[in-house]
């Protein structure tokens, strides 16, 4: 059987990638040095899977920053701001804004935690194909190395789907159709034959509009560009209506038979698939790091072999594998007994080589084994909000209180330290103690600045899940599996490889310390059962719904023991719980309870006197008012100073009645944000919430920014709250 790769991660073996990026963002190579070096990069992938015998090997998976941008500005489609930046600093000015303009905004790349740059589009975006940059490392691979490599691209109708702002759909989609019929014309001038065009918009519900832009598209790019073997790609689950792509002018359809794999083998057996197209079949898993069961493997392949012709189908991972780290060779302090359960992206490559011929083997990695989820009758529900309040009048806050989010900007003496220490250069009580002088430094900072609610600002910690994947039981960390999550930013997620359990406290020494040093209540910091969870690789031989609940078991004991040391207030973080949500509605109401259940247990159990707190980020949330509800939390931070009132819509419904801090500092520009910016954001919360609801903090964690940066800007934000509190006041 043919083999294909959809597409294959950019951060390279040992970060080479995310390195080269930063020393050209921080002014030590020059662009042209960087894109020596991508060049370099993107060849060597190519390379490596023509080496391990792929036959379809991509072209244009690759990225500076995010594939969604790279479609963006090849069709002359960035913001109005950035039009007139010369083009070799267009991407970067784009992606992460200049000290004159903001960036564009970011969000989740449907349920992953890879994160892409949002189109802008307005009536007067023109689209327009620029310089055709596929165009060029397609003959790159080909000069270089010889290989006849598959271009691929985000496909039009989900780059649309994408986008954000007004415009006209049908028009837009049709000028952008011209463009990409250009841009194929192209390619198939010089020679490309199969050109993949992904559309993972088609594993969200579809409806009738958008079957028709999809059949409208597919077949107006075959006509302008008649040679081109067009290759239409969905991921990350089914497709609903899958037969309705037999009849496009396509001749491959790629379709994923991990996440759909049910639906898939259902479609094929209710309706023939054609014969004059060919099937990409996603049978290995792109999201997770896990061996592939070969006897699902064998069946699937089997199954579609008996309904689809062996020369019209073709081998490939379910999705791109940029959402997995690239190889296992240098997990050498990985316990083996793990080790050989794990496929990463290299590892992939070699199994889909086995199956294509047909070289299952015994290897049963995966059997389902019955995950003993500790069935324990624990609190899932509080004495009701308003009587908590009452509970909660101890803490004495003002009106409009002020706090941040948990972690503070961490020096490169920090990292170093911390570096040190994991090598063994540095002891425990030299990094403990070390870590001590961080807390009391910005405790004192954090009272200088008059905040109400601080925190101990988290400086012994690296990743907010890796940090407890390395405490729990039934989690391993790997020392080089890092993932792409937004930009040069990596990612390295802990994987659960059994059952989890709590052993013994994992914050409250720093908690407890930074609480010793003031009388202001210091938040306890935890993240929550639901991002652990996803953000983590998850074992595959038990329900996910026992992950949930052995997490929450286990933060919930946590939580217990934090109290017990007097801390006051526990925020548990929850950003990911919207980025689980599955992408077909009908299954989401399960999720949402699962989800919802294990924040309860894990927060449920306190005295109605101690003051739950929640954080979310990095994704839209208008459309999960009623989970965010149901969680229950006292106070929730919620990410807001770049919304531009669709969020506001979803609070003025009166869905959410509970503390709430709106964001006013965006900590993804370094830009000061002036006090004007802020009060103008309070200004926007208090036409929907009541006042004594309403918390001031920003947007997310410090820990990118510098601290000089920081102190200025909750300065800033601090004047901003006094402000409100006085109009408050006179007003009242
Ligand atoms: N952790 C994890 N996922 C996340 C976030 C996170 N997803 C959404 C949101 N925050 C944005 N993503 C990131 C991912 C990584 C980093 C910041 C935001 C980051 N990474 C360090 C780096 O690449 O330099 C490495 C990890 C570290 O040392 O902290 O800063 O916060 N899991
Ligand atoms: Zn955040």
């Amino acid at each position: 059987l043919v083999t294909s790769t959809i597409g294959y991660p950019r951060i390279g073996e040992k970060r080479e990638w995310k390195k080269a990026l930063e020393s050209h963002w921080n002014g030590e190579i020059s662009h042209t040095e960087l894109t020596r070096q991508m060049k370099q990069l993107r060849l060597s992938f190519i390379k490596k899977q023509r080496d391990a015998g792929i036959d379809l090997v991509p072209v244009g998976d690759f990225s500076m920053y995010d594939h969604v941008l790279d479609a963006t500005i090849l069709f002359g489609l960035e913001p109005e701001r950035f039009q007139d930046i010369p083009s070799d600093k267009k991407l970067f000015a784009v992606a992460r804004g200049t000290d004159k303009l903001p960036a564009a905004e970011m969000t989740k790349w449907f349920n992953t935690n890879y994160h892409y740059i949002v189109p802008e589009l307005t009536d007067k975006s023109k689209p327009q194909l620029q310089h055709n940059n596929l165009l060029e490392w397609f003959l790159e691979a080909k000069e270089e190395l010889g290989i006849h490599t598959k271009p691929v691209l985000v496909g039009p109708v989900t780059l649309l789907s994408l986008s954000k702002g007004e415009f006209d759909r049908q028009k837009l989609l049709d000028e952008l159709l011209a463009e990409y019929g250009k841009c194929l014309k192209e390619l198939t001038d010089a020679g490309a034959t199969y050109i993949q065009l992904d559309e993972p918009v088609l594993a969200l519900d579809t409806d009738e509009q958008l079957m028709n832009d999809i059949r409208k598209s597919y077949t107006v790019l075959k006509e302008y560009a008649p040679k081109a073997f067009l290759w239409l790609q969905t991921y990350f689950g089914s497709v609903s209506e899958a037969d309705h792509l037999y009849q496009l002018p396509v001749n491959v359809i790629g379709l994923d038979a991990v996440d759909g794999e049910q639906q898939l083998l259902k479609q094929l057996k209710s309706k023939h698939f054609p014969d004059d197209k060919k099937l990409a079949l996603g049978i290995i898993n792109g999201r997770n790091v896990w061996k592939s069961d070969d006897e699902r493997v064998e069946n699937i392949i089997q199954t579609v072999l008996e309904l689809v012709d062996q020369s019209n189908v073709i081998l490939q991972p379910s999705c791109s594998l940029l959402h997995v780290p690239v190889s296992v060779k240098n997990e050498s302090a990985l316990d083996l007994s793990i080790t050989d359960k794990l496929a990463f992206a290299d590892e992939k490559l070699a199994e889909l080589k086995r199956f294509a011929l047909f070289g299952w083997s015994e290897s049963r990695v995966n059997v389902r084994k019955k995950a003993t989820a500790p069935v324990l009758n624990v609190p899932d529900s509080r004495v009701p909000y308003k009587e908590r309040v009452k509970a909660q009048q101890h803490f004495n806050l003002p009106l409009f209180p002020v706090t941040t989010i948990g972690s503070f900007p961490q020096s490169k003496e920090l990292r170093r330290k911390r570096r040190e220490w994991k090598r063994g250069y540095l002891t425990d009580d030299g990094f403990r103690g070390y870590i001590k002088e961080q807390i009391e430094k910005w405790i004192r900072l954090q009272e200088e600045l008059k905040l109400d609610v601080l925190v101990h600002g988290e400086f012994e910690r690296n990743d907010m899940v890796e940090y407890f994947g390395e405490k729990l039981e039934g989690m391993a960390f790997t020392s080089n599996g890092w993932v792409q999550s937004y930009g040069s930013r990596c990612v390295k997620p802990p994987l659960i490889h059994d059952d989890i359990w709590w052993e013994e406290p994992m914050t409250v020494e720093e908690t407890v310390f930074a609480q010793s040093l003031t009388d202001k209540p210091v938040k306890g910091m935890l993240t929550g059962p639901v991002t652990i969870a996803k953000w983590s690789f998850v074992r595959e031989d038990c329900p996910l719904g026992y992950v949930f609940n052995q997490l929450a078991h286990a933060i919930r004991q946590e939580v217990l023991s934090l109290e017990k040391a007097g801390v006051k207030m526990i925020q548990v973080d929850e950003p990911a719980i919207r980025e689980g949500l599955p992408l077909k509605k009908k299954e989401q109401l399960d999720y949402i309870q699962m989800a919802v259940k294990a924040f309860k247990i894990a927060t449920s159990s306190v005295q109605p006197s101690t003051q739950i707190h929640t954080h979310m980020c990095y994704s839209s949330f208008e459309d999960s008012m009623p989970m965010i509800s149901q969680m229950d939390a006292d106070v929730i931070s919620i990410e807001f100073s770049r919304s531009h009132g669709d969020l506001l819509t979803a609070f003025s419904d009166h869905a959410y009645q509970k503390g709430i801090g709106p964001g006013v500092y965006d900590i993804h520009s370094p830009r000061i944000p002036e006090v004007e910016e802020m009060t103008a954001q309070l200004h926007k919360a208090l036409s929907v919430l009541p006042a004594e609801l309403i918390w001031v903090n920003p947007d997310c964690g410090l820990k990118t920014r510098s601290g000089h940066e920081v102190l200025l800007a909750l300065e800033n934000m601090v004047l901003a709250a006094e402000q409100i509190r006085s109009e408050a006041m006179v007003r009242n």
